[in-house]
């Protein structure tokens, strides 16, 4: 494979589209992200679909959930049919689409649309996109681990953005605006793809690893007929007899969220081409993962039970200022542009002395667990009734972040390793089903938000993160081991 070897920051010229491409899409990701919420519960004289609380916060979650499921399709089809690069750039279409969609007026049955294509289009692009940042570095090149911390700057950088536009666009003019420069966000990323590709990715990513062959490809193609003929006849049963509802729909998506990481496991476990050694990482990773899952919960509620804390709870006037509480959704990824490069430091100050990636996890755990504790103090302050300072959520805010930078690429990095040779190709979407598997649980857990007390919703899930942070931390000599040589 040819790559231009220089030409970013000391980088492969490739990583310049890259990083470009995924600001864009974590742009008009995040932009559609912080507002949809509000969207979706406004009343309809304001612009909004007038659905329920409970349900949009359920839908957020649910549809998050599955954001990050379809990149086992993702992992797929490229492998398969198109390479990454093709992959990468269908899925942008589809995704720009899913918004272009949003921008328009209409119902839920136009929300459902976009979702569809946002859900297909992310499996395509988010996995694919992050693998072939790894392809462009040569196994042995010393600028990988490096060349990954600049592509997470782009995410971020581009997830900062988006809701400070957005979240102003949406409020001085409507919600439609505010999914248009969503759409016009991927519109520029994928443009920046086309035009630089050729000449920064060489032939990187171009041809599938492992391509069907033509008799693969005619059984695909004729059980794909079948289970899409069934599908839709067992839908049309369901919906005759009124249970196609929002809420089966997302309990339903509930119950797979959480069986797909359970059947990916036993898939690689059972399989043949793993072998033994590889099969006591899988072990090591179990627990690993069960730690992401319960970090990702509370990482991702940032969007829907906090985004709705900061639009009725949070006192958002300062002097004569208004504070949109879209904005907060820029905390999260301001925190990671401020504090990653600490954590670069202070891993390299700490070589070998620094803690394992069990105990990583475990401090991990232990900020998620303290951001959402710290929500009981105003919670009791404020009896659940009056306004509480902005402050109370930039403080959890800043709290989660800690934990994500112990968690999130230290778990991408164990994932990369731990998983069998065998499923190198559905490597990102194993860390990935973390997060599916996180937001399912969300998708319940908002239901039990409206049903209790905030005191108690913050203790019960901060007490279970900190729970867990001590039992990961009690295990992490096991996991070690299991672990074997690699670290
Ligand atoms: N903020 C991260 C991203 O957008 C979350 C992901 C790793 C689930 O890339």
């Amino acid at each position: 494979k040819t790559v231009p070897q220089k030409g970013f920051f000391g980088h492969p010229k490739g990583l310049f589209t890259l990083f470009f491409t995924e600001f864009w899409e974590r742009f008009s990701y995040y932009g559609m992200r912080a507002i949809l919420i509000y969207f979706m519960y406004d009343t309809v004289a304001n612009g909004g679909l007038g659905i329920d609380k409970t349900t949009a916060t359920s839908i957020m979650s649910i549809y998050g959930s599955l954001v990050y499921m379809s990149g086992i399709i993702g992992g797929w089809v490229s492998d398969r049919i198109l390479g990454t690069r093709r992959t990468v750039f269908w899925g942008g279409v589809l995704i720009m689409l899913g918004h272009i969609v949003l921008a328009l007026p209409g119902g839920i049955g136009m929300l459902l649309g976009s979702m569809v294509l946002i859900i297909l289009g992310t499996g395509l692009l988010k996995p694919n996109i992050s693998s072939i940042v790894g392809d462009i570095y040569s196994k042995d090149d010393e600028r990988r681990d490096s060349g990954f911390s600049i592509f997470v700057m782009g995410i971020n950088l581009g997830s900062f953005a988006a809701p400070l536009l957005i979240g102003a666009v949406s409020s001085h003019y409507n919600y439609h605006a505010g999914f248009g420069i969503a759409a016009v966000g991927m519109a520029f990323g994928l443009i920046i793809f086309k035009v630089t590709e050729k000449k920064n990715l060489g032939d990187v990513g171009v041809e599938p690893t492992n391509p069907l062959n033509e008799n693969e490809k005619v059984k695909i193609i004729k059980s794909g007929i079948i289970s899409l003929i069934i599908f839709a006849i067992i839908l049309a049963i369901l919906a005759y007899f009124g249970y196609v509802t929002i809420n089966n729909a997302v309990n339903f998506f509930t119950v797979i969220g959480l069986l797909a990481p359970i059947a990916v496991f036993i898939w690689m476990f059972t399989s043949k081409k793993t072998k033994k050694e590889e099969k006591s990482h899988l072990l090591a990773y179990i627990p690993l993962f069960i730690a992401a899952v319960m970090f990702w919960s509370i990482e991702e509620q940032g969007s829907t039970i906090l985004a709705r804390y900061a639009d009725s709870r949070t006192d958002l006037s300062v002097g004569s200022f208004h504070i949109e509480p879209s904005w907060f959704q820029s905390l999260n990824p301001l925190f990671i542009i401020l504090l990653a490069p600490l954590f670069a430091y202070l891993w390299v100050k700490l070589g070998k002395r620094q803690p394992s990636t069990a105990q990583k996890f475990s401090y991990g755990l232990l900020f998620a667990g303290l951001s959402f504790a710290i929500m009981i103090i105003p919670a009791i302050l404020s009896d659940g009734k009056t306004l509480v300072s902005p402050w109370w959520l930039v403080a959890s805010f800043f709290l989660v972040v800690i934990g994500e930078l112990l968690v999130s690429p230290v778990g991408l990095s164990a994932t990369t390793k731990l998983a069998p040779e065998a499923f190198a190709a559905q490597t990102m979407s194993l860390w990935f089903l973390s997060n599916t598997a996180a937001q399912a649980i969300n998708a319940q857990l908002a239901k039990v938000f409206d049903k209790v007390s905030e005191v108690q919703y913050f203790s019960y899930l901060g007490g279970a993160a900190l729970v867990l942070c001590i039992i990961m931390f009690l295990c992490s000599p096991w996991i070690s081991r299991k672990m074997g040589t690699i670290k």
